[in-house]
């Protein structure tokens, strides 16, 4: 039977109307070695967007969930390595919440560390020479939100977590402000995905 990958990209939010991290998602093959992709496009919404990955992930049942978002200002790709309980919006997400200082999941622990073999992808994408570092916090917006969620409902189980955050778009920014093309963002996705699918096995 193949394995399923489900790997989801984020609708534009504030002032964007394109948000890279679909733009990477969609343009992946359907297929990577023995790996199907699933592919889904998540509302900018606290909650809502975990519940949209939730929903789909019992229906398709895969073995892994890698979830990219955009991280503007970053200079280069970066896996998360943690995911925390706080909710603490700067700005308005897509259905104009703001939750101040929220726990994601009331009474659940403060963090969990992601269940994707983050160090191993960052080094792959590294030696593709592909600006690629770890982070240790995805925010306390939408992305950490379903970060923290699936964790959270994952724990103890065999299936793996995890978030990617990119740059922007060139098209996104001014000169001043970091960016990265489309295709390498597509790239590092890729290799993140081959990561997975070989340590999956093991
Ligand atoms: N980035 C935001 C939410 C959606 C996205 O692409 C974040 O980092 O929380």
């Amino acid at each position: 039977m193949t394995r399923k990958l489900l790997i989801t990209g984020f609708d534009p939010f504030g002032k964007d109307s394109i948000n890279p991290s679909w733009e990477a998602v969609k343009r992946l093959p359907d297929a990577i070695d023995d790996c199907e992709l699933v592919k889904l496009r998540l509302p900018v919404i606290f909650g809502e967007a975990a519940e949209t990955v939730l929903q789909k992930a019992a229906e398709v049942c895969p073995e892994a969930i890698l979830c990219v978002g955009q991280a503007g200002g970053r200079k280069a790709v970066t896996p998360e390595v943690v995911g925390i309980n706080l909710r603490e919006a700067s700005l308005p997400d897509n259905a104009g919440k703001t939750p101040r200082n929220q726990p994601v999941v009331a009474g659940g622990p403060a963090a969990y560390f992601s269940t994707i073999p983050v160090r191993e992808i960052m080094e792959a994408v590294k030696k593709e020479g592909i600006s690629c570092a770890l982070s240790y916090s995805a925010g306390v917006y939408v992305c950490n939100d379903l970060l923290y969620t699936l964790l959270h409902h994952y724990a103890g189980t065999a299936v793996r977590a995890g978030f990617i955050h990119v740059p922007y778009l060139p098209e996104q920014t001014d000169d001043q402000t970091a960016s990265m093309p489309l295709e390498t963002m597509v790239r590092a996705i890729s290799i993140a995905v081959e990561i997975l699918a070989i340590t999956q096995t093991e």
